[in-house]
């Protein structure tokens, strides 16, 4: 029996690991005390991916879709012959353009997929390439490139020297935070109250985080309103830090323009949130002495995403708190994205054909999938290779991207299950999950607040037949002939830009400094520094003047299309949300026995008014209409949810093989919601997933049956 340091890569936490292996089995794992940002917390699903490991319905062997339909085991070879012959016939049909790729969430610390699927989107010169940053992030990856002129330059709140921490549409006690890795965030927003500091939790749910702290209930997607209105106040005012404001940014003026045209009454009809109360918060905010601000999924999938992100990056902008200790700074990568992806990094550079989306650093949203399988002509997609993801659950008006899967020609998935997606699969490969892989947290190191460097090799061999995704794709390419432009693989990609970094060997210069090599020897984390470094505004920012562009044209043409949106549409009443829960990963742990304890299901969450209106009760069954769809879930009534709100858990209404998932039941939530490229967030296409307005309907006094 052995332990060993490693981190758990389920989500962008990273927490730190100590793994118990006993005949090539991880038997246990336990948070590691030491590691420098989890220090000893770690959550349920991290504790039970020992269960994942040995689940009995993963798939450990290549299938290859039979002419009765059903999977069949095979070797590596015929299975990776098969989809190279498939493959093949598809790019001679109809041209390398036809054929898409999709990378999913959960290759946030797998260090050889997002490089191999770029590579491979690369070489077909297709503009099929999704990834499910167009179902979260994409609108902040394109803030970040207009306001700073680079996609992966993201700032998050230095919670341990802020004294005002406004948390908008996040929840991090349940989620551990996401674009902001920051270890024990319930204990770090505390110690912000102890040391005489606020922090107010706005959503539009009484969440496990806003229980804790002051909560201010919104409207579903009118946080928009709630940041130009602060913003209002802060320039009337004259509370804005004007020598800041001179000092980092450009265009200022055209902000202050659009924030003119803001109405405080409006502001406060839209958001549902007094004006007392707006002006509190903007007081509160301009006035600390340090103060930082973290918006995520609440605003992030909201419709008017980018407008959204860029009122809530200026807030710390304006009040001379962006890159500056306890406001919004910027990460201290120990292997720079930003270099890497200066090249990807842009907007708007192509459309995408059918609905005219703008690309978002070289890729298309999600949301044009359905549209692109079905729309004949030059460019129609044919193809897929899905990795990591399960978009036939996660993607926007799911039950459209459900039957476009099944209209392709081809569909290649990389899944250790067989899924709502890969069931949909000509040949499934199956992946070489953590602790059987080397895995780095290349994604996290972007957002830490506690900049830290792990690299740990595999601890046990692989279960069955798997293996590593990067060399899965790798070899697919090969064999259909696909020439990947790749100086090397993956792992030395990375290492080499850890080696060129700011805590790097130079490749023998420093001879203290990182390599891949040395972190791997032992798995431990090592600490760089106490906290980011404040004052790199200047040095990071890739405009050629250094300084923030606040002008963009997009967001007063955003602006214009906000003002022409309804307050309220009569037919549907209420405004849905998406709930996430500590024992979910979005649509993929729900296999795991031990976090499925206790009677898990979906249901609509609805506040007791609305029952009363909707002759709802708790635990009957009740319909839930939008525009796009329509599902019945049980009902919980519940005083946590806003009154004119309903929330929903979403990533369940499982298909597949995967046994426990789908005896768990539940609905496609995101048919539900919308794909249609006027009726999204219009720059960036990132998808609206909170904030729908629905309609809801009694069914019957028993729950639905599953
Ligand atoms: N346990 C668990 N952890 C996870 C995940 C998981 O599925 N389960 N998923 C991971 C992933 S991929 C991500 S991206 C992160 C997400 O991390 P978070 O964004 O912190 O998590 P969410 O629970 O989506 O938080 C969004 C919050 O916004 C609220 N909300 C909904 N609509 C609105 C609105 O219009 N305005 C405001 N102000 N609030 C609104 C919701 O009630 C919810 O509390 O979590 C990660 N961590
Ligand atoms: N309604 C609603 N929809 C949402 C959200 C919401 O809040 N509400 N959240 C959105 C967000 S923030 C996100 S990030 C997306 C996530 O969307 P996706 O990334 O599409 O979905 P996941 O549920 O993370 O599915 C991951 C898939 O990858 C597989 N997998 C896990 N590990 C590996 C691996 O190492 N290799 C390979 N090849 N496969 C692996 C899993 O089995 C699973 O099938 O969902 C989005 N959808
Ligand atoms: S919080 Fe995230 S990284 Fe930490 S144990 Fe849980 S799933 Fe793993
Ligand atoms: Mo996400």
């Amino acid at each position: 029996m052995s332990e060993y340091k490693t981190f758990c890569t389920v989500c962008e936490a990273v927490c730190g690991m100590i793994a118990t292996v006993e005949n090539d089995r991880v038997v246990k794992l336990r948070p590691d005390p030491d590691h420098p940002i989890s220090r000893g917390s770690a959550c349920p699903k991290g504790i039970a991916f020992t269960q994942v490991l040995e689940d009995p319905d993963r798939v450990v062997k290549p299938l290859i879709r039979q002419n009765d339909g059903s999977f069949a085991e095979a070797s590596w070879d015929e299975a990776l012959d098969r989809s190279a012959s498939r493959l093949r016939a598809v790019i001679e049909e109809h041209g390398p353009k036809s054929v898409g790729v999709y990378l999913g969430n959960p290759a946030t610390s797998n260090v050889s997929a997002p490089t191999l699927v770029g590579a491979l989107a690369a070489a077909l010169g297709t503009q099929h390439y999704f990834t499910s940053a167009s179902v979260d992030i994409n609108h902040l990856y394109l803030t970040n490139h207009l306001l700073y002129g680079n996609m992966c330059m993201t700032a998050f709140p230095d919670v341990d020297r802020s004294d005002f921490v406004l948390v908008v549409g996040a929840n991090p006690v349940v989620s551990h935070g996401s674009m902001w890795t920051t270890g024990r965030v319930r204990e770090q927003l505390r110690d912000v109250v102890e040391r005489g500091g606020r922090v107010v939790v706005v959503d539009p749910r009484r969440t496990e985080t806003a229980r804790l702290f002051e909560h201010v209930a919104v409207r579903p997607g009118e946080d928009v309103w709630l940041f130009s209105g602060m913003l209002k106040v802060i320039f009337d005012e004259g509370l804005s830090d004007d020598s800041a404001i001179a000092a980092q940014t450009r265009g200022a003026d055209e902000l202050r323009r659009l924030i003119a045209m803001v109405d405080l009454q409006k502001a406060t009809s839209r958001s549902g949130i007094p004006t007392e109360v707006i002006q509190d918060l903007a007081r509160s905010f301009a006035r600390a002495s340090a103060a930082s601000i973290h918006t995520r999924c609440g605003t992030s999938l909201s419709q008017f995403s980018t407008l959204a992100r860029y009122f809530s990056e200026a807030l710390p902008i304006v009040t001379g708190n962006l890159d500056r200790p306890g406001g919004n700074v910027f990460g201290d990568a120990w292997i720079s994205f930003e270099e890497m992806t200066a090249g990807a990094s842009g907007w708007n550079r192509w459309a995408t054909r059918v609905d005219g989306f703008p690309e978002v650093c070289g890729q298309s949203p999600i949301a044009a999938f359905a549209n692109e399988v079905e729309t004949p002509g030059e460019g129609q997609l044919r193809a897929l290779i899905c990795v990591c993801g399960n978009p036939a659950t996660t993607g926007p008006r799911s039950d459209r991207i459900r039957d476009a899967l099944g209209k392709l020609d081809l569909l290649i998935a990389l899944d250790p299950y067989i899924t709502e997606t890969s069931r949909h699969a000509d040949v499934v490969l199956p992946p070489t999950l953590w602790m059987e892989r080397e895995t780095a947290p290349l994604f996290s190191q972007l957002h830490m607040a506690i900049p830290t460097a792990q690299w740990c090799g595999p601890l046990v061999s692989p279960r069955g037949e798997t293996r590593d995704d990067g060399w899965i794709l790798a070899e697919l390419a090969r064999r259909a002939g696909i020439e990947l432009e790749l100086p090397a693989s993956a792992e030395e990609i990375h290492d080499g830009m850890l080696r060129m970094g700011p805590y790097g060997d130079g490749f023998g210069e420093r001879p203290e400094g990182l390599t891949r090599e040395r972190l791997m020897s032992t798995g431990e984390p090592v600490k760089l520094r106490d906290a980011v470094p404040t004052g790199v505004l200047g040095s990071r920012v890739r405009h050629d003047d250094g300084l923030v562009a606040l002008d963009h044209p997009i967001f007063a043409e955003e602006f214009t299309r906000l003002l022409g949106t309804l307050e309220e549409d009569p037919q549907y009443p209420l405004r849905l949300i998406s709930v996430r829960e500590l024992r979910s990963q979005n649509s993929w742990l729900h296999n795991v026995d031990k976090l499925m304890a206790g009677h898990r299901r979906q249901r609509v969450m609805v506040h007791p008014d609305d029952a009363v209106v909707a002759r709802v009760t708790d635990g009957g069954a009740a319909e839930v209409t939008s525009a796009n769809g329509r599902v019945t879930l049980e009902v919980e009534v519940t005083t946590d949810i806003g009154p004119g709100v309903v929330g929903v858990n979403h990533g369940w209404g499982h298909q597949g093989t995967w046994r426990r998932a789908v005896a768990a039941g539940g609905v496609a939530l995101n048919s539900l919601v919308p794909d249609q490229a006027g009726n999204i967030d219009v720059p960036s296409g990132n998808a609206f997933l909170n904030g729908i307005p629905v309609a809801l309907k009694a069914i019957s006094k028993q729950p639905p049956r599953a």
